[in-house]
């Protein structure tokens, strides 16, 4: 019974929990009811007022307000440049204290600063989108709100947007309503760039999600996850029984399977961009997006490519790397995770892709492989052991109403 055995992450996105309906408990949302996402009240019929597509009327970058909207006294906005290793040092501590964790306390998101500057640094980034709050005496950072461009198609629609992350505000500034003004912040920086559209993800029910995804946990280093507490010892398993049920080959098994490299990213785009066309809510790459969320980075991102004989690239496997914090433990101070990005199983078998992803990410030092049950996920989950987690990711848009929500296997993008 993996279930409650593998929680942690899985809490740490923040689940809220719902009744036997799978309803929202929460009645009201002061700030949300005010914003153009679709509401939870909105009746599922053929007016055409809740046609998919945008919510709000259309408007010009002349319409959008040209001053930033009011902080409480003594604190004020402040732009970072993550490329600043000052300013990257402070996002980072602001985030490693704040961000998220799981309801009990026990890990907390531990990001780090190439990674950052991997995530906010994309083709077409704008740096007033990675938006901070100072206290303006001390000039500390206090609050955090960021915005990269994207393409995302959803159901059949190409719609230019940005993805938000990183919110995040101060644990002693909590529940005063400062993320609402974030968002309208981050929001008015990113309608005068003539984007009205955005997609996030986020543990809590907010309104209203366009898809619900699942997390799964697979052990690679079950010793440590069992005395960190993020797994338990199944009912009549011993330690040594746990070690031989998760034990991996030592090295990846599919022939050809090599790092990508800069001159595969022609290929490897045409394969992603056909695999995800397949996709109800999903990113359109391009090249330059390519090369750029792909391409190995040194304990950030690692994907392989298979080569076929004639140089031919028939599949690729990819995972970021994203340790938690283990908060107040004598021994281990982070949980080392590979999260599952981008992977396309053309001609080799998904589950064959899957266990060199696992044994990559094992041999490189990760305790535990997570993935969401989004894509063709289901197919492989409970073959390679993964366990279910026991929260929830719900994915969302804003000022784009999708009157159906997708299934978790009609959704083919990850948010970092
Ligand atoms: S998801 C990760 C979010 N971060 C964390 O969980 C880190 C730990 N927590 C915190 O730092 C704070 O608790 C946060 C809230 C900052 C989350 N997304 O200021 P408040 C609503 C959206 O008093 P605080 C991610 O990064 C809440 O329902 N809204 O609360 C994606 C209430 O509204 P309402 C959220 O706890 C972010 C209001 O905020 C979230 O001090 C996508 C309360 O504000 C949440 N995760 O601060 C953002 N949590 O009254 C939206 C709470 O209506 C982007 N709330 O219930 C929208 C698109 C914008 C761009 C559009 C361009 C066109």
């Amino acid at each position: 019974t993996p279930p409650k055995a593998l929680q942690g992450i899985q809490d740490q996105l923040g689940s809220l929990q719902l009744d036997q309906q799978g309803n929202n408990p929460k009645k009201s949302y002061a700030f949300w009811e005010t914003q153009p996402v679709a509401q939870f009240n909105e009746e599922a019929g053929s007016s055409t007022s809740v046609a998919d597509g945008p919510i709000d009327a259309t408007k010009t970058v002349a319409d959008v307000r040209q001053e930033p909207y009011n902080l409480p006294d003594s604190f004020v906005w402040s732009t970072c440049d993550v490329n600043d290793t000052k300013t990257v040092e402070e996002v980072y501590q602001l985030l490693t204290m704040n961000y998220v964790e799981d309801d009990e306390a026990m890990f907390r998101f531990n990001y780090s600063q190439e990674f950052l500057q991997w995530a906010l640094q994309p083709p077409g980034y704008q740096e007033d989108w990675v938006l901070g709050v100072r206290v303006s005496s001390s000039g500390k950072l206090v609050a955090f709100i960021t915005g990269v461009p994207a393409t995302v198609r959803v159901k059949g629609k190409e719609v230019s947007m940005v993805e938000i992350n990183f919110l995040c505000v101060h644990k002693k500034l909590r529940s005063k309503r400062l993320a609402p003004v974030l968002i309208k912040e981050i929001t008015r920086r990113v309608n005068l760039r003539g984007i009205w559209q955005a997609a996030y993800t986020a543990g809590v029910v907010l309104p209203k999600p366009v898809a619900t995804a699942q997390y799964w946990h697979r052990s690679l280093n079950p010793k440590k996850l069992i005395s960190v507490g993020f797994s338990r010892l199944a009912p009549r398993m011993t330690l040594a029984r746990t070690l031989k049920l998760f034990k991996l080959p030592e090295e990846p098994q599919t022939p050809g399977l090599r790092p990508l490299t800069k001159q595969d990213v022609p290929q490897v785009t045409e394969l992603l961009r056909e695999y995800l066309s397949t996709y109800e809510l999903a990113p359109v790459f391009t090249e330059e997006e390519v090369l750029h969320y792909l391409m190995p980075v040194e304990g950030v991102i690692e994907t392989h490519v298979v080569e076929g004989k004639d140089g031919k690239l028939t599949d690729m496997l990819s995972f970021y790397t994203l340790p938690s914090t283990v908060i107040g433990n004598p021994t281990y101070k982070t949980l080392n995770a590979a999260f599952m990005y981008y992977t396309v199983a053309k001609e080799t078998p998904l589950h064959q892709l899957m266990t060199d992803a696992l044994i990559l990410a094992s041999t490189g030092g990760h305790d535990v492989f997570n993935a969401l049950d989004i894509f063709e996920n289901a197919k492989f989950l409970k073959d390679l052991k993964f366990g279910i987690g026991d929260g929830r990711l719900r994915y969302y848009l804003y000022n784009w109403r999708v009157k159906q929500e997708l299934e978790a296997a009609q959704v083919g993008l990850v948010l970092l």
